[in-house]
């Protein structure tokens, strides 16, 4: 099977099995495993950021995140297809007693204009707005990269009026790679990032947050609070150093594949990549071969290809570290297989 459904399905290397096995371990809960603080160091160090923790999950980052920004009652900005909006299970109104106002975005980008009119006033009517939210790069969008000069512009607003702004960031580390442009040069334009290990960076588990000292010492208590007070973590901790010192240099041939990928799907007619493939997703719609997507989604299982629908005729095709350039020729002529059998 050529796994093309999530760039979360990436096994870990030997290399990282090696570093689970070898890990220096304690008990973290009391502060004691020296590799999670490690990670913890290095993570802050690379994001540009005072201090950093370990979590279990991009969601559980970025649930801590709104939870320790945010008291009951507030409302929080973001994108209407964000993932925190859209693929959290409604774990922002479950856990953190927030209500959402979204921000229909152009590629997964906000206008900074459209964010600063949905700030909220004085009005005793009115929730506070108590978080904005960025995510970069952005899922849905297809894995856009939201520019530098947006978030910087978004920031500003924020800090004009004393809101603080969050990026998920599970995926920032390809918004770098593809642009070129250092990963602290974005979230410098942020008070908090999470960013998945899990992800591109193939570690089998976990993400960081990252921030002020003040703000990690609450978040540390709100991870605790949600049962994420891990002991020997170190375990887990030790191939996620890896993946951040090692990995994020070769996402670049992640995303020269989705592009190759794109390319050769591009030459099926009556398939449409709708997506700008500024990363490692590709999104095609197949509604002009009279399929829907859990049809197409089959067709292609059935040819040992796995990818995931995106809406009811898009298709979402990931590219990790565990497929090749092979793997993306045997993927076009198994897409052009089906589409050839519906003419
Ligand atoms: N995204 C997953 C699914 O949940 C949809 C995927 O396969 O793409 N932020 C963003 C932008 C994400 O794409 C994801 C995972 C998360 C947060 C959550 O990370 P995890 O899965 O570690 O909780």
């Amino acid at each position: 099977m050529i796994d093309l459904r999530s760039d979360t399905v990436t096994k870990p290397t030997e290399e990282m099995r090696k570093a689970s096995y070898e890990a220096k371990v304690g008990d973290d809960v009391y502060g004691e495993d020296p590799t999670v603080t490690l990670l913890e160091e290095k993570a802050a160090k690379i994001l540009g950021k005072e201090s950093a923790l370990f979590v279990t999950s991009g969601t559980q980052g970025n649930q801590i995140a709104v939870l320790t920004h945010c008291r009951p009652g507030n409302e929080i900005l973001l994108e209407q297809e964000s993932h925190i909006f859209y693929y959290e299970s409604g774990a922002v109104a479950a856990l953190a007693g927030v209500q959402t106002r979204t921000i229909p975005g152009i590629n997964g980008i906000m206008n900074p204009k459209d964010v600063e009119a949905a700030i909220r006033g004085e009005d005793q009517h009115f929730p506070e707005t108590g978080l904005i939210c960025i995510e970069n790069t952005h899922n849905r969008a297809g894995g856009a990269v939201v520019p530098v000069t947006n978030m910087a512009e978004i920031y500003e607003i924020a800090q004009h009026h004393s809101i603080p702004v969050h990026v998920d960031g599970a995926r920032l580390f390809n918004a770098a790679a593809s642009s070129g442009i250092p990963i602290e040069e974005f979230t410098k334009h942020c008070d908090t990032v999470q960013i998945c290990l899990s992800k591109g960076l193939g570690a089998p588990v976990g993400s960081i947050i990252a921030g002020p000292n003040e703000f990690i010492k609450r978040a540390r208590k709100w991870r605790k609070r949600l049962g994420g007070g891990l002991r020997q973590v170190g375990i887990i901790a030790a191939p996620g150093l890896l993946a951040l010192t090692k990995m994020t240099e070769r996402l670049s041939e992640d995303h020269a594949n989705a592009m190759f990928l794109a390319e050769g799907l591009r030459n099926i007619l009556s398939l449409k990549i709708v997506n700008s493939v500024d990363t490692n997703i590709v999104v095609m719609d197949v509604a002009e071969l009279d399929l829907n997507a859990e049809q197409f989604v089959q067709a292609l299982r059935d040819k040992g290809v796995l990818a995931v629908t995106f809406g009811p005729t898009l298709v979402r095709l990931t590219t990790h570290y565990d497929v090749n350039r092979e793997d993306m020729e045997r993927v076009i002529t198994s897409i052009d297989e089906i589409v050839n059998a519906r003419k």
